[in-house]
């Protein structure tokens, strides 16, 4: 909790001040939502159409030591896509382990879709992993069905709670990230939240729908960011609500109103 105030998703003002870096190390997924287009990233925690370079664990620790040096108020390693980090464990637990060894104190937060949640949670406890997101967008396995394509929605949530329950029981700071879907899932966000909470989560991320195209929901209506904010307002009442997300892409570089990958492509 302590370090919540450096970081700039999960502190109310840290995003001011506190730059992250994503590492795209994680390319694959072992699910479709069916919002997402892989030709792009991962839009649990990314914007569409904007497709990420792909690091080695090496090429990631190269890059945190060029930006270290380039920002100095760097303070959150994130993992979050294109695919699902937990799909990917092996490259993140070698790159955490190599950026630790340069730098003991930055902090890790990893974006998970839950699925391996159950079966990775001890071990990202272990490597010192203190700040997750579990994106869960519903609670109700028929309306899973509606979101998700390609696994058992009912395994998904049951492995999604469970994971959830386990580390916040030890410790660690969870985000949920809700992707609220119009006429999806947009009626039952507030059981989500609650669920959530129950759970130990420390805050909840209501964010819009970003239609990709050549999915099956390209069609469906745009939550205007009034009836967004009146969600969040409305979820409020159970747990804090981010205002500031600015799904990021899956290789987001700065602050998060100011973004700067651009400068860091790699060059390999
Ligand atoms: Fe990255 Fe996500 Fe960690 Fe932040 S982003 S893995 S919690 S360090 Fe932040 Fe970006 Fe919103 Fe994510 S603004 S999309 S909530
Ligand atoms: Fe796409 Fe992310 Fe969903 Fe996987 S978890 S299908 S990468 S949005």
């Amino acid at each position: 909790m302590e370090k919540n105030k450096t970081h700039p998703c999960f502190s109310e003002s840290g995003h001011l001040k506190y730059a992250r870096m994503h590492l795209p190390v994680a390319p694959e997924c072992n699910i479709q939502c069916n919002y997402c287009n892989r030709k792009f990233d991962c839009l649990n925690e990314s914007r569409p159409g904007v497709t990420s370079e792909i690091l080695t664990p090496q090429q990631a620790f190269e890059k945190f030591v060029l930006v270290k040096q380039k920002i100095s108020d760097l303070s959150v390693i994130g993992f979050a896509g294109p695919g699902d980090a937990l799909e990917n464990f092996d490259k993140i637990k070698e790159t955490v382990a190599l950026i630790k060894q340069n730098d003991p104190d930055i902090i890790f937060c990893l974006s998970t879709n839950g699925l391996r949640l159950p079966e990775f949670a001890q071990e990202i406890i272990d490597i010192g992993i203190t700040h997750i997101t579990v994106t869960i967008n519903a609670v109700d396995v028929e309306i899973g069905k509606l979101i998700y394509s390609g696994v058992n929605s009912e395994f998904l949530l049951k492995n999604q709670l469970e994971g959830l329950e386990y580390i916040t029981k030890r410790g660690i700071v969870c985000k949920v990230n809700i992707v609220a879907i119009k006429g999806i899932n947009d009626f039952h966000i507030e059981e989500v939240v609650k669920t959530a909470k129950k759970l130990g989560a420390f805050k909840t991320n209501i964010m819009p729908l970003i239609p990709a195209k050549e999915t099956k929901f390209y069609d469906l209506p745009l939550m205007s960011s009034m009836e967004l904010n009146e969600l969040r307002k409305k979820c409020s009442v159970y747990l804090p609500q981010m205002y500031h997300c600015r799904q990021c892409r899956a290789d987001a570089v700065g602050l998060l109103h100011h973004d700067r990958s651009n400068e860091f492509i790699s060059k390999n």
